[in-house]
């Protein structure tokens, strides 16, 4: 099928200085496989209550969509039902915003069933207000985006049956989440630690963990197997996925990677997605991402801070790290990595290494690594260090297993009758 041909519309406020708006809502447009013709962008104090734009530009906006033959025609922010007809009215298009662009995009991705459900519902709230001004839209001019997911029925329902769908809908999510509850209670109780990479879509979050993934397994084919979904397009990923991770000291540790954030997330999919971004709550600690060539850096970590805060309601730690630093010349930065912020390349999996080890230092505190002399009478120890802790030049002797083993600060006791000496590197 050819691409829809759209035409994306956006108003530059005089309040705020973005920039790139229109490069983000394009890559929107291209995630939900359309086509941008053409882009209209205007300076204003304020959105036009009756029309987004003044009532000038919708009109040369409805030329060119006659000349361009433009089949969509997409606005930077959510629009009321009275906005979507008044506009329906001049402009002969199919009339999208930006908040129905993003649930399309996800309606599109989402793969497991409470997924589809979190959008279904983002659908539905979003339709209630705006069911007179949909249907018209819908009925003239048929599917494409914006019309796709298993929303797409479901406009044409009366308002009663959409708010008992919403019940429905809220009551599986409710079970849906009691399921994630018990696995995450397992976690709990295993007292296995949670970090959660968050940050804005396209960062790369996923290669990351697919990055972290690849350091665990020695068998490539076996890392394969665990990879996630990693893609350049906005909201590659959409429902949380976990996989668990051994710290340079032994210890595991569990990492999740969840749904990007974008600036002006619509609140109905954060209402919807509240089971998925609940998860960043339990993490002990967050890893923030950044995408460090970013054009609009400090935009985009500040959407991001406030939507965690947002979210958790509480103070998490947060590890501060810079991505993609192999796409910038600079030698100096990438020296630059401190406890509190790292530089990285997922890609080319550089500094990994001491992103883990930072990880591991905040969650389990400082460690060192020891000379050991386990007696025969306790092999039971040695075992338990060879699975659990990161050991070295283990040899068999008639007194005992002597070994090097990383021993955690808070394990150097248990351990010390055996230790023979200490290691500093
Ligand atoms: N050059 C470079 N590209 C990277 C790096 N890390 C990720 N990318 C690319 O950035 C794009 C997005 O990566 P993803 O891992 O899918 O990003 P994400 O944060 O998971 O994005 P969403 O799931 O869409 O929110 C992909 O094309 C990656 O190959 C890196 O360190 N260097
Ligand atoms: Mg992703």
């Amino acid at each position: 099928m050819d691409r829809e041909r759209c035409l994306i519309v956006a108003v530059q406020l005089s309040s705020d200085n973005e920039e790139n708006d229109m490069e983000e809502l394009e890559q929107l447009v291209e995630a939900a496989e359309g086509q941008v013709i053409s882009s209209v962008i205007q300076n204003r104090q304020s959105i036009d209550n009756r029309y987004y734009v003044g009532q000038g530009k919708i009109e040369e906006i409805a030329n060119y969509v006659k000349e361009l033959e433009i089949d969509t025609v997409i606005f930077n922010d959510e629009l009321s039902g009275s906005q979507i007809r008044n506009i329906e009215e001049i402009v002969e298009a199919k009339v999208i915003d930006r908040t129905n662009l993003i649930l399309d995009i996800f309606a599109k991705r989402a793969l497991t069933k409470e997924g589809q459900l979190q959008v279904e519902l983002a659908q539905l709230k979003y339709s209630l207000p705006r069911l007179i001004g949909l249907n018209n839209n819908l009925s003239r001019l048929g599917g494409g985006i914006g019309t796709r997911g298993p929303g797409e029925q479901k406009l044409e329902l009366d308002r009663r049956r959409i708010k008992e769908k919403i019940n429905d809908i809220q009551n599986l999510l409710e079970d849906l989440g009691k399921v994630r509850e018990t696995k995450r209670k397992k976690r709990m109780k295993d007292q296995i630690p949670i970090i959660s990479i968050v940050g804005y879509t396209n960062a790369g979050k996923s290669t990351l963990l697919n990055a972290l993934v690849e350091s665990e397994y020695s068998d490539e084919e076996d890392a394969e197997h665990k990879k996630v979904f990693s893609h350049d397009m906005l909201f590659a990923t959409l429902e949380t996925e976990v996989r668990r991770v051994t710290l340079p000291g032994g210890r595991k540790a569990v990492f999740s990677d969840t749904v990007g954030f974008i600036k002006k997330l619509p609140t109905q999919i954060v209402e919807a997605f509240k089971g998925t971004l609940e998860e960043i709550k339990y993490a002990d600690l967050i890893i923030h991402l950044i995408d460090i060539n970013d054009d609009n850096l400090q935009l985009h970590k500040e959407t991001t801070t406030k939507l965690v805060e947002k979210i958790t309601g509480k103070e998490i730690p947060v590890l501060t790290v810079y991505n993609k630093v192999d796409k910038i010349i600079n030698e100096k930065i990438t020296t630059m990595s401190t406890n509190d912020i790292i530089y990285i390349s997922a890609k080319n999996k550089y500094n990994i290494g001491y992103l883990l080890e930072t990880v591991d230092e905040k969650i389990n505190g400082s460690k060192s690594k020891y000379s050991l002399l386990i007696p025969n009478s306790d092999l039971k120890s040695y075992y338990w260090l060879y699975e659990n802790r990161k050991t070295d030049n283990v040899e068999f002797t008639g007194e005992g297993v002597s070994l090097e083993a990383v021993l955690y600060d808070n394990e150097k006791e248990q351990y010390g009758k055996y230790i023979t000496g200490e290691d500093n590197e």
